[in-house]
């Protein structure tokens, strides 16, 4: 992938996801986007470059209103304890982060008030009445979370208002199958609200041309789910909530009373207004203006896939609206969202509602940040989904990382101190340099186009590559054998992989700083810098510090042992639980269910029952179980969306006669609006049976 090189960059602002603080942060954090980034960052820093890693921690939003609920705590409480947690992990894990801001600060309130009001001034917002859910008998609104059903995509039961966690679409809590609140369990009812709208469809020419742009240098898991975006047209997004927990909407009105930001209009925010932060800890207000405000900024925003379309058409938009207003204050534009697939453990899917996840606080207390670092590397899932599993971590840290890497290194700096008096012994030629089988040209091409390119697992499998050859350099030349027969040849091997081990040092800094600091630390080196890492730079009599000591420490299968105890564990729970639940729906499938209570006959008058007749139907795209149906009902036209596509096709509905529940509220999915159901039975076969009246001249006429 051709790294980005139409514009003359003079610096790079490198952002990661602002995790929620409303957990620990897991596996899927890390390898998403702190370690492609760290990775990306110090090796940028390795050539001398302008860059800086900005983050924070994302502490709005129902996320942390539901944990907090949960817990039976305020959500400052939440967010105080994983801010810290969050802060603590990445220090530990060698993330070189240049500020980790919260979005609970006065400087983020004030920057996304900023850009709230500078909309809503120039009339870009607009103010809708709209109907949503609503919790009687707690009072309260159920903004995205709040509500949990079935999804309609997939039929994942418990798919959350804003998103579904198995299938990963972004729904609206309306289009979700027998919503209920999470607050009382009960089904919501919809009430009128007022909200603000941006309006995102006026920004699809420029969103457009943003994506065609970057069509080749963007991951194609990016382009095509920006198109996907695109294709089915960008309509008005809310970008306020009934909340009390968030940004305040910042207006006098009454009608902004108890209202807040939409957690991510203002979390995308987060990195400017952190930006800002370290400006100041710099001493130095204005700087952050210099990474967002100037052209030849390189603006990079690592994340997971989930956070796309916010990265990839949101956050664009959102700028472009503002720099349309304000032309001496132009934001850059976003240049690369490298987005990552996601990591599964030992095989299946991560789930933190269910408790599947490793947490990297945890796994830090066992084991050392490089060794999570390396494998979380070499699993990058740049492409497609990869695994973690204990055995391969353990594999990968024993063979990779101790025998080939830290045994190397051990071998040849122990050798240098017992018997050349811990100095380099000899010079290193650069024909010396090339008789030990690699192309180096070809291995730093290979290398920097990794690094640049943000292919890290590729860059991990390279730098090991250097390592694997170095070793075998080292083992077939038999230093301690000529020593005592051909010093000469002895020096001169150890001064050749002394120079190994201060390239490897170098090569590998960006993915493993602890072990590096070592290794440049027993070299007696202070400069890093990638270049240095391309020729033997450590000549006769440069003094080593004389001391050494073992990179890596080998996991043995007792380390490891607890750790699958743990994963076999929950894979049987959760298996318990599916066999459980299949069995239960199986028992519904083929049983008669029980008669409902008793209804008076004004219940079911209630109910408006008429014959409408199918004149078109298609499937719906990504929607595997829904047929889309234009009905003929007397004079009008309705449009249905009916779960039976599996069981009839598109066709075959055609010239149907059916029932349709004509004045049931409409209700979207999939970006359709539904104005109506249809009647069907579910057999004991488990099939989906559709309703026909038999008769002529019915259409339209009520059902009694
Ligand atoms: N907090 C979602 C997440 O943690 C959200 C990211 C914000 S990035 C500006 O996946
Ligand atoms: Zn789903």
């Amino acid at each position: 992938m051709p790294t980005s090189n139409a514009k003359p960059f003079k610096r790079t602002l490198v952002t990661t996801a602002l995790p929620y603080a409303n957990g620990p942060l897991h596996l899927g954090h890390l390898t998403g986007t702190y370690i492609p980034a760290d990775i990306f960052v110090r090796y940028k820093r390795l050539r001398g470059e302008d860059i800086i890693h900005i983050g924070g921690s994302d502490e709005h939003g129902v996320p942390i209103t539901i944990q907090a609920d949960k817990e039976g705590v305020s959500p400052k409480d939440i967010v105080d304890r994983y801010h810290a947690l969050h802060k603590a992990v990445l220090e530990k894990l060698c993330i070189d982060i240049d500020n980790f801001s919260r979005t609970s600060l006065p400087i983020h309130h004030q920057t996304t008030q900023e850009f709230f009001l500078d909309f809503e001034r120039r009339g870009i917002l607009t103010k809708k009445l709209e109907r949503q859910f609503f919790d009687e008998a707690k009072q309260q609104f159920l903004p995205d979370r709040y509500v949990v059903g079935e999804c309609p995509v997939c039929h994942y039961p418990e798919a959350n208002g804003d998103q579904c966690e198995n299938c990963g679409t972004y729904l609206s809590a309306t289009e979700l199958i027998n919503p209920k609140s999470k607050l009382s369990g009960n089904a919501p009812i919809l009430k009128e609200t007022l909200h603000w709208y941006f309006p995102l469809g006026k920004y699809q020419d420029f969103l457009e041309d943003l994506i065609s742009r970057h069509e080749r240098d963007w991951r194609p898991n990016v382009v095509n789910y920006a198109r996907t975006w695109l294709k089915q047209g960008l309509g008005d997004r809310a970008i306020t909530r009934d909340l009390s927990w968030g940004v305040p909407v910042p207006l006098d009105s009454d009608e902004a009373k108890g209202k807040v930001i939409y957690v991510w209009f203002d979390a995308v925010l987060g990195y400017i207004s952190s930006t800002k932060e370290w400006a100041e800890k710099q001493g130095q207000p204005e700087k952050w203006r210099e990474y967002w405000q100037r052209s030849d900024t390189r603006l990079i925003h690592f994340i997971g896939k989930d956070n796309v379309v916010f990265h990839a058409i949101m956050f664009p938009a959102m700028l472009k609206a503002w720099n349309d207003g304000n032309p001496d204050a132009q934001y850059v534009i976003v240049d690369n969202v490298p987005a990552s697939e996601f990591i599964n453990i030992e095989g299946k899917k991560f789930s933190k509602s269910r408790g599947y996840a490793i947490y990297a606080h945890e796994f830090l207390e066992k084991f050392p940040a490089d060794a999570l670092r390396y494998i979380l590397a070499a699993n990058y899932p740049e492409n497609r989904d990869s695994d973690f599993s204990w055995k391969d971590f353990q594999n990968r840290v024993n063979g990779e990382l101790a025998d080939t890497l830290g045994n190397f290194v051990k071998r040849a700096v122990d050798f240098a101190n017992s018997k050349f008096d811990a100095a380099v012994p000899a010079d290193c030629s650069l024909d010396d340099w090339n008789s030990v089988g690699i192309d180096w040209q070809k291995t730093f091409d290979e290398l920097e186009s990794a690094f640049e390119g943000f292919h890290i697992r590729e860059a991990a499998f390279q730098a090991m590559e250097v390592a694997r050859i170095a070793n075998k350099f080292l083992t077939d030349a038999e230093p301690w054998k000529t020593y005592k027969s051909d010093r000469e040849r002895s020096a001169k091997a150890i001064a050749i992989s002394l120079n190994l081990c201060h390239s490897l040092a170098i090569i590998f800094s960006p993915i493993l700083p602890d072990a590096c600091d070592k290794i440049f630390k027993m070299l007696n080196v202070a400069e890093r810098n990638w270049d240095n890492a391309k020729q033997p730079k450590l000549q006769a009599g440069h003094r080593l510090s004389g001391s050494s000591e073992a990179l890596f420490k080998k996991i043995e299968d007792k380390d490891i042992a607890p750790e699958l105890e743990k994963i076999e564990r929950l894979v049987r729970e959760f298996a318990e639980k599916e066999q459980a639940k299949a069995q239960a729906e199986a028992q519904n499938k083929t049983s008669i269910p029980d008669i409902k209570p008793t209804i008076t006959i004004e219940d079911f008058e209630k109910l408006d029952l008429r014959v409408a007749t199918v004149i078109a139907a298609e499937k719906v795209p990504r929607a595997d179980k829904l047929l889309k149906l234009t009905l003929k009902l007397g004079d009008e036209e309705r449009v249905i969306l009916s779960g039976i596509a599996e069981h009839y096709a598109p066709e075959a509905m055609i010239g149907k006669n059916v029932i349709v529940v004509a004045n049931l509220a409409p209700r979207k999915m999939r970006g359709i609006e539904s104005q109506g159901m249809l009647l069907a039975v579910t057999g004991l076969d488990g099939k989906v049976y559709v309703v026909e009246p038999l008769g002529d001249g019915i259409n339209g006429m009520p059902v009694k």
